[in-house]
């Protein structure tokens, strides 16, 4: 915990060269997988559990894929709090492991978090215990817009874009509003998501809110079969684009960005690197979808936990 009380750190934005030189443009990596539970999702679940639960709460209960749940799990550590975190049986045991490390109670239910998340909801209330919602909360868009705070407060001019991932569109909704609060509100955010975890896009296509029948893809923190209403109310803004890659090329991208940058991050967050390693901002350029030369572009590098060099061999077998 910092000095002034808050859960997250300031993150380093660093440039990167092998994205910049693949984009024709300067990239900067907003690098979220240094927060201390490995992903920006600290920022509104610290901000959300010290607002709502604080030292006299009898506890928090989270639904999680993983990160919020660790990060919940982190919160409450450092506020002497129990934390019960709910994940579906999709999640790594690597994760679950890590949830425990931090003293959290562990709860597998059902197959996907949306089985998770109904189990939580309902132990909240039975346990009388504080639920932390991860994503669909106000509290935790305040939280993740302190991202755009802290871009505001490094970088000289306007990004030319932002690049982020999408799983039930928490970190979405807390960079728009950050952006509205800094005046940077007609930036183009692009969007990204993997085939198969594709919930926002759905419902973009469809202009209407979509519960996919399940998610097919391995990129199981982005896993949410519907997204929340405040991200797709975002997503009908003419500055926001919604864009897919496949898991493949989330893998690629996360293993480019092993070799290139030595971080280690999840398939969710390599959604996102994707979009410049795969070149798709580079043909959404040449389509007039956005500028072309870009002012420097963000990538958040959203990061995640559950990946090791095991979970990263295991993924190759099976990413299409
Ligand atoms: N993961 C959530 C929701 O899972 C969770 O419980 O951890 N990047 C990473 C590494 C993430 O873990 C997540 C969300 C996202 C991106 C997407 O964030 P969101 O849900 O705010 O759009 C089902």
């Amino acid at each position: 915990m910092s000095s002034d009380g808050v859960l997250h750190t300031n993150t380093p934005l660093i440039e990167s060269v092998g994205m910049s030189r693949r984009l024709g443009s300067t990239v900067y990596m907003k690098m979220e997988s240094s927060q201390p539970s490995g992903s920006f999702k600290i920022r509104g679940v610290g901000h959300l559990v010290q607002k709502l639960a604080g030292s006299k709460s009898r506890g928090v209960i989270c639904s999680s894929g993983g990160n919020a749940g660790l990060a919940t799990a982190y919160a409450a550590r450092k506020l002497n709090i129990p934390a019960v975190i709910v994940v579906p049986s999709s999640s790594p045991q690597l994760v679950l492991d890590k949830l425990r490390d931090h003293g959290a109670t562990v709860r597998v239910v059902g197959k996907v978090w949306d089985d998770a998340n109904a189990e939580a909801l309902r132990l909240s209330q039975s346990d009388n215990l504080t639920f932390v919602p991860p994503f669909d909360h106000p509290l935790v868009w305040k939280g993740h817009s302190t991202i755009v705070h802290e871009l505001k407060a490094s970088l000289p001019a306007k990004p030319g874009a932002v690049v982020l991932s999408v799983g039930g569109g928490g970190l979405f909704c807390g960079v728009m509003e950050g952006l509205d609060e800094v005046g940077w509100g007609d930036v183009p955010v692009l969007c990204m998501e993997t085939v198969g975890a594709d919930c926002l896009n759905a419902a973009v296509k469809a202009r209407c809110l979509v519960t996919l029948p399940d998610i097919t893809s391995e990129a199981k923190c982005l896993g949410a079969k519907t997204v929340c209403r405040q991200a797709f109310e975002y997503s009908g803004r003419p500055n926001v684009l919604s864009e897919l890659v496949s898991d493949l090329q989330a893998l690629e991208a996360v293993e480019l960005f092993l070799d290139e940058e030595r971080v280690l991050v999840e398939l969710a967050c390599g959604a996102s690197l994707a979009a410049v390693y795969s070149g798709l901002i580079q043909q959404l350029q040449a389509e007039g979808r956005l500028p072309k030369p870009l002012a420097p572009l963000v990538m958040i590098v959203c990061g995640g936990s559950s990946v090791n060099l095991a979970q990263l061999q295991y993924l190759r077998t099976v990413c299409k």
